[in-house]
């Protein structure tokens, strides 16, 4: 299974962040990338360091005959239609569109990420980290894939999503809400 989370929070020529989500699914199959499925929109508040407008999370199922970099390099071709620009991490985007798990492959990170990572090969972490501490990635996640295993925990999305509010309390999933 290949998994994308999409999210924004800023307004693009599509409009809404939503609707930049949408349209960036409509684009995907020009870049080679098939959706199979998405979950529901949601709302949820910014995990941020800085005040920021709630994000539109969503997770999709898509298929590809590209390799893991190559496909991650297609999703950032896509953000830069939509006038993503990379400035500082966790900033305000328009778009993001994170590669969660490709096949099941375990990938550990080298070099720098994000605005640092200069022109040298892309950096590729699999799966994304951080899906399991994240409710706007658990919820659509649990939603469109309850039963996909998490390939480093071994644990199932809506598992995982269990061991977030429990770990958590409410909190964790506090304001996330179907759009
Ligand atoms: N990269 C490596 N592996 C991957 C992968 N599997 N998928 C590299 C996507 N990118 C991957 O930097 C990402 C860098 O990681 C790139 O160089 C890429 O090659 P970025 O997208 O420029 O920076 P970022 O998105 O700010 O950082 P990061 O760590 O990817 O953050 P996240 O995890 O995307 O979180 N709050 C809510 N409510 N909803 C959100 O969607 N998103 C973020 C960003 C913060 N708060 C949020 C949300
Ligand atoms: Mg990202």
């Amino acid at each position: 299974m290949i998994l994308i989370g999409l999210g924004a929070n800023l307004p693009t020529v599509e409009g809404s962040p939503r609707q930049t989500l949408e349209a960036a699914l409509r684009l995907m199959p020009a870049f080679g990338i098939s959706p199979v499925r998405c979950s529901s929109f949601f709302s949820t508040p910014a995990l941020a360091h800085t005040v920021q407008p709630p994000y539109v999370n969503a997770v999709a199922v898509v298929a590809s005959a590209m390799p893991a970099r190559d496909l991650l390099a297609a999703l950032h071709r896509i953000e830069i239609q939509f006038g993503r620009v990379r400035h500082t991490r966790w900033a305000a985007r328009t778009l993001d569109l994170d590669l969660l798990d490709y096949q099941g492959q375990i990938v550990t990170a080298q070099g720098p990420r994000g605005a640092d990572a200069g022109a040298g090969p892309l950096p590729l972490a699999l799966p994304h980290p951080g899906i399991e501490a994240r409710g706007f990635v658990l919820v659509p996640l649990a939603e469109v894939a309850p039963n996909w295993v998490h390939p480093r925990l071994g644990v199932t999305a809506v598992a995982l999503l269990e061991r977030l509010k429990a770990a958590e309390g409410p909190s964790a999933v506090a304001g996330i809400r179907r759009i």
